[in-house]
C-alpha cells in the first residue's frame, strides 16, 4: 500500500492511504534513511510504502519514496543534525505576530530562506491584528508592502475576530500547506477554526513573557477537504538553517537573485566588495531589513543558530 505519513510520534507513524484510511505503522527494523543526517528518518508528508499486516500492530513502513521538497531546521542540541519539519508541501505558511508574542523580521526571513532552497512558495500571515495599536497597524502596512514588493503573499488576520479568514481559506484550497511560527501566534486557534474536529489545545499566553507555551509536540497533517491539507508543527523558537554555503545564500533572497550576475566579482559575498550590485540596491529594490537578515545569516557560522 502506498500512503502519506500524517503523524509521527517517534515510535509510531500514522499513514493515510489515498482513499483516506488510516494505518498505524511501525518502521522496518533496518530502515535505511536517506542520505540526510536527521533526527527523524520519516517526516509528516513523506510518501511511503506500507506492508499491511493482518492486524493493527503489524503494519510496517518498508520504504520512503523520494521527497519532492522538505523544510528542515538544525536540531537545537546537535546543530550538525537536522530535523525535518515536513515534506512534499505546496506552500509554507508562516504565522507571525507584531505583538504577544513579537516575531522578528529576522525569523521571518530565515523561514523564507528555508522555503526558497526548494522554491516552495511562501505565505506570510500576520495574525492578531485585533491587538495592534495604531502605530503597529502602520508598521504592519510597511512590512506587508516590503514583502509584497519582493513577491511574497501576505495576509493580515485575526483568528479570534475572524478577520481575513475567507481570504486565508481560499489560499489553502487544493494545497498541502505547512503551518509554522513561534508558540502562541495562533496556529492551534486557526486549526480549530478551519477544522473543528481537529480539537487542538489552545494555550493562554503567559502574562509575564507574552510568549506562548509549547503544547503541540509532534507535527501532524489535518484534512481540510478532499484535496487540501494543513500540517501543524510544534512552535519553533529558533530556526537554525542547514547546509547553505556563503556563496549560495543570496540565491535564496529573490530580490537579490535577480541581480546576481551584475556584481564585479563572481564570488562576491555582497558585504564589502567594490562593484557589488547588491550593495548598490540597498534601500532601493533591496529593503534594508532584508539585507541585515542576509548579513546575520551569513555571519552565523554555517548559518546555524
Ligand atoms: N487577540 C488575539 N488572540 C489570539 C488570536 N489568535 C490566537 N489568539 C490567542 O493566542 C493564544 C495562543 O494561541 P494558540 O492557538 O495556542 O497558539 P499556537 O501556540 O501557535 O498554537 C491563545 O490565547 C489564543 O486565544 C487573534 O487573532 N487575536
Ligand atoms: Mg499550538
Ligand atoms: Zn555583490
Amino acid at each position: 500500500m502506498k500512503g502519506t505519513v500524517v503523524k509521527t510520534t517517534g515510535s509510531w507513524y500514522e499513514v493515510r492511504d489515498d482513499s483516506g484510511c488510516l494505518y498505524r505503522c511501525r518502521l522496518k527494523g533496518k530502515f535505511k534513511a536517506q542520505d540526510l543526517k536527521v533526527t527523524n528518518p520519516i517526516a509528516v508528508g513523506d510518501r511511503v510504502i506500507v506492508e499491511v499486516g493482518d492486524h493493527q500492530h503489524t503494519h510496517i513502513i518498508n520504504e520512503i519514496l523520494p521527497r519532492e521538497n522538505y523544510l528542515i531546521r538544525a536540531s537545537v542540541k546537535h546543530p550538525e543534525i537536522g530535523h525535518i519539519l515536513a515534506s512534499n508541501i505546496d506552500q509554507a505558511i508562516i504565522i507571525a505576530t507584531l505583538r504577544k508574542p513579537k516575531t522578528s523580521l529576522g525569523f521571518i526571513d530565515r523561514y523564507l530562506v528555508s522555503a526558497e532552497t526548494f522554491r516552495i512558495p511562501s505565505l506570510i500571515v500576520f495574525n492578531k491584528v485585533d491587538q495592534y495599536k495604531k502605530s503597529q497597524l502602520k508598521e504592519l502596512d510597511d512590512i506587508q508592502e516590503t514583502y509584497e514588493n519582493i513577491g511574497y503573499r501576505t495576509l493580515a488576520t485575526s483568528f479570534t475576530e475572524h478577520i481575513g479568514i475567507d481570504n486565508l481559506r481560499s489560499q489553502l484550497n487544493g494545497k498541502t500547506s505547512l503551518l509554522s511560527g513561534h508558540s502562541g501566534v495562533g496556529k492551534s486557534t486557526l486549526l480549530n477554526l478551519l477544522i473543528p474536529e481537529a480539537d487542538q489545545k489552545v494555550n493562554p499566553i503567559s502574562g509575564f513573557s507574552s510568549k506562548g507555551v509549547h503544547s503541540t509536540t509532534f507535527a501532524e497533517m489535518f484534512t481540510l477537504n478532499r484535496d487540501s491539507f494543513i500540517i501543524d508543527t510544534p512552535g519553533i523558537k529558533e530556526l537554525g538553517l542547514m547546509e547553505i554555503g556563503q556563496e549560495e545564500l543570496s540565491h535564496y533572497f529573490p530580490e537579490m537573485r535577480a541581480l546576481l550576475g551584475n556584481c564585479k566579482y563572481h564570488n562576491c559575498t555582497h558585504t564589502h566588495e567594490p562593484g557589488c550590485a547588491i550593495i548598490a540596491q540597498i534601500n532601493r529594490t533591496i529593503p534594508e531589513s532584508r539585507y541585515l537578515s542576509y548579513l546575520s545569516m551569513l555571519e552565523n557560522e554555517d548559518n546555524r543558530r
